[in-house]
């Protein structure tokens, strides 16, 4: 009896986690774009620090602290990027998802813990007009 009540919750669960997966991967659709944050010769950094995206890009952001302090990432000041504050403490990785605008745009990612970004803890967001991979650009 327990051997079949185990077979019947592996079937009821089977679909879930098939559900599970599908969403997940609807979510994670975007491209993921890896940013290193930390600390090195008396400065502090984002590295690359410039990232170019589409326009309409879907991207995640993993930002991963290979520092010792607490780092944030964030572009949400007036006419910025939208992208809402984050902190990433030592040795973690955090994830943000965001959609680039329809239009080429510049904005700055910084980190806003006092005295960071002008450390450099700053790197450049560009969006760009750009062809598909695989499209041949006009
Ligand atoms: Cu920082």
């Amino acid at each position: 009896m327990i051997k079949l009540i185990g077979l019947v919750s592996l079937l009821l669960l089977a679909p879930l986690a098939f559900v599970a997966c599908a969403s997940l991967t609807a979510v994670g659709g975007g491209q993921e774009i890896v940013i290193v944050a930390g600390e090195r010769d008396g400065k502090m950094y984002f590295e690359p620090e410039v990232i170019t995206v589409p326009v309409n890009a879907e991207v995640t952001f993993v930002i991963k602290n290979e520092g010792t302090m607490d780092h944030e990432f964030e572009s949400i000041e007036k006419g910025e990027a939208g992208i809402q504050e984050i902190i990433i403490p030592p040795g973690r990785t955090r994830r943000v998802n965001w959609t680039a605008p329809s239009e080429p745009a510049t904005y700055p990612v910084y980190c806003d813990l006092p005295g960071h970004r002008a450390a450099g803890m700053e790197l450049t967001l560009q969006v760009v007009e750009q062809a598909a991979p695989g499209e041949t650009p006009p």
